[in-house]
């Protein structure tokens, strides 16, 4: 019966999947000896929130394998001791227990600092329905993950911010079902990001394990937006899955009297523009969503989705055409109490309203692709968002597998967040020196975002001018500008170098006619600390800091936004100057207690006023 299984399985496999995914196939440590059924993930499926799924979080057992015996081990089989003589040298029942979702870092002292390999498990029953297909999805796992179901390896995934899904619908039983995962955070050369970074790399399985219920044909995936540059046209594209492919899709909006069914290819896939004259546009103001329904054989998915147009004209910003100033602040995924990754509607709803506090409208979500929860709280808040993929310095812009990577990265995160109205721009990389392997690395990255997406503005976090820059000007003139739809810059004079009392005389000179957006400044402070503004690491210190860099703002001719680095302190195993740092990067505005410092009320102000 089992044999006859996994025939059907192999079968499945061959006929649905022909390509090696790069990701998977630059794993050097595979076993030898466990049976493959799927050597590559399902496509992405969308809004997985919205449907019938059932929640793997809760507790795991694990394994630490800093030696990487689980191979020779073979412990996705699972095995118990059968009789009293029989060595086993891995009992999963045994095992520590550990939150997922969740970073192993935060959960044991051993795991603290701790990069390298852990196997995670998961025993359950499952209430399998006739007639059904069943997906396995990873919210994210970081930074390596090898899946096995039930002995068989399901595959495997590289990237630590993305999703990542297998169909499981012949592969999962009714009973005792055995999830092991092999998770790894260590760091390589030419991973994404590469060796080094100014974070925590908190390892594990980081966001939400589900199990998606879906019919033998279903919606995979949508796009609903306004055109490029129109506020009267919504495009709408569908894409089904499953045997039946050509298939009625009904969308429906309601409240505007909108019902259209199209016809789908017979590769499953469908579009239709719609022109309506009374679409309310969303805008930080006026956050509004609409209900939507897409219909396939009665069965319906739905979200709320939001209409606005973004674009630069003249050297402005212009939502729904009006020119408008981003005041945002740049975020890392990390609980400014519990300091670890986030992954909860609570948190991110707590995050975004102390965003509102501060009288902002906008985050920057550095540097790699946040949880899916925020993205979505932004959309109904009304806060405008930059996300970015994790290329990050200096990584291996020679090699195709690191763009593979990259590409990867991005077209999930595009392919996750793109009907997301508060999403107004794509970043594809924070601080990268200039070198013909990364312009052209970068421009395949524009070219390949502006393909699958024309309807956002894209930016790059560039590096001033060492060479033509002085302590009071500041040159952007990085050629790769020219590709770019906001010319972005990280500049911190003040802090790496010279005292708050240069930057009332500093001068920029942006090389292009392109809007500015200042997308990191920031001087560190211990949140308790009181001294004179002269005392770095004081929080007076910092509240000068950002007066007079405020100040400096309003003198850059072509500025359009701001982004401070940034809104809550973080780990970063670098920082350990006692007794400032402790593990900290302390540039929060917010200390790593949750308490505001001086300079936060500074920024509220400016932003109250602008
Ligand atoms: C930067 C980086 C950011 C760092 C920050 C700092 O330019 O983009 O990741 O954390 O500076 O604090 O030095």
């Amino acid at each position: 019966m089992r044999l006859i299984k996994l025939t059907k399985v192999l079968f499945i496999f061959l006929v649905c999947f022909t390509t090696i995914d790069p990701v998977s196939s630059q794993n050097s440590d595979k076993p030898n000896n466990a049976i493959e059924v799927n050597t590559t993930q399902c496509p992405q499926i969308t809004s997985v929130y919205n449907r019938i799924s059932y929640l793997l979080n809760g507790e795991w057992n694990y394994i630490i394998d800093q030696h990487k015996l689980g191979y020779a081990r073979k412990v996705w089989e699972n095995k118990v001791v059968e009789n009293k003589s029989q060595l086993l040298e891995y009992n999963f029942n045994n095992a520590d227990k550990i939150q997922v979702p969740g970073s192993w870092n935060m959960q044991s002292k051993e795991l603290f600092y701790y990069e390298g390999q852990v196997w995670y498990q998961k025993a359950f029953d499952f209430d399998k329905k006739e007639n059904k297909r069943y997906f396995l999805n990873f919210g994210a796992v970081n930074y390596e993950a090898e899946v096995y179901l039930n002995g068989l390896k399901l595959g495997g995934h590289k990237g630590g911010f993305n999703p990542f899904t297998f169909e499981i619908t012949e592969t999962l039983q009714e009973n005792e079902n055995a999830l092991i995962i092999r998770v790894s955070n260590r760091r390589e050369a030419e991973q994404i990001p590469s060796m080094y970074s100014d974070w925590k790399n908190f390892g594990g399985i980081t966001r939400d394990v589900q199990i998606i219920e879906e019919d033998q044909s279903f919606i995979r995936d949508f796009t609903l937006q306004l055109q490029k540059d129109k506020n009267n046209v919504i495009n709408f594209e569908v894409i089904i899955d499953g045997n039946l492919k050509e298939e009625n899709v009904k969308l429906s909006i309601p409240e505007l009297g909108i019902s259209k069914t199209v016809k789908t290819t017979s590769e499953g896939f469908a579009k239709a523009s719609i022109e309506h004259n009374k679409i309310e546009l969303w805008s930080p103001e006026n956050p509004k969503l609409y209900h939507v329904e897409f219909e396939l054989n009665g069965k319906v998915l739905s979200d709320k989705i939001g209409f606005r147009t973004i674009q630069v004209k003249d050297g402005e910003i212009l939502l729904n055409n009006e020119a408008l100033f981003l005041k945002g602040i740049c975020l890392h995924e990390e609980n400014p109490e519990t300091n670890t990754r986030t992954n909860s509607k609570v948190e991110a709803k707590r995050i975004l309203n102390t965003a509102k506090e501060l009288n902002s409208n906008y985050l920057r979500l550095s540097h790699y692709p946040h949880n899916e929860h925020i993205v979505r709280l932004a959309d109904e808040m009304g806060i405008m968002l930059w996300e970015e993929i994790p290329v990050y310095g200096d990584i291996d812009f020679k090699n195709p597998a690191t763009f593979a990577l990259s590409q990867d990265m991005l077209n999930d995160l595009i392919t996750r967040d793109k009907n997301r109205a508060s999403v107004i721009i794509w970043s594809m990389a924070n601080e990268t020196k200039i070198s013909d392997e990364r312009n052209t690395f970068l421009k395949k990255l524009i070219d390949f975002t502006r393909e699958k997406d024309d309807t956002r503005l894209i930016s790059v976090a560039l590096l001033t001018n060492k060479e033509r820059s002085t302590e009071t000007v500041k040159v952007v003139d990085d050629p790769f500008g020219k590709n770019v739809d906001i010319i972005s810059a990280n500049q911190y004079s003040g802090w790496y170098g010279g005292t708050p009392d240069i930057i009332k005389n500093i001068k920029w000179q942006i090389e292009y006619d392109k809007p500015f957006v200042f997308s990191e400044f920031g001087a560190g402070a211990l949140q308790g600390f009181h001294a004179d503004s002269l005392t770095i690491w004081s929080e007076e210190y910092q509240e000068w800091y950002y007066k007079e860099t405020l100040k400096m703002c309003n003198s850059i001719e072509k500025l359009r936004g701001i982004s401070p680095w940034i809104l809550f302190d973080f780990q970063s195993p670098k920082r350990q100057l006692k007794p400032y740092q402790n593990g900290f990067n302390r540039k929060g505005i917010i200390s790593s207690e949750g308490v505001k410092k001086k300079a936060f009320y500074v920024l509220q102000d400016f932003y109250k006023n602008k």
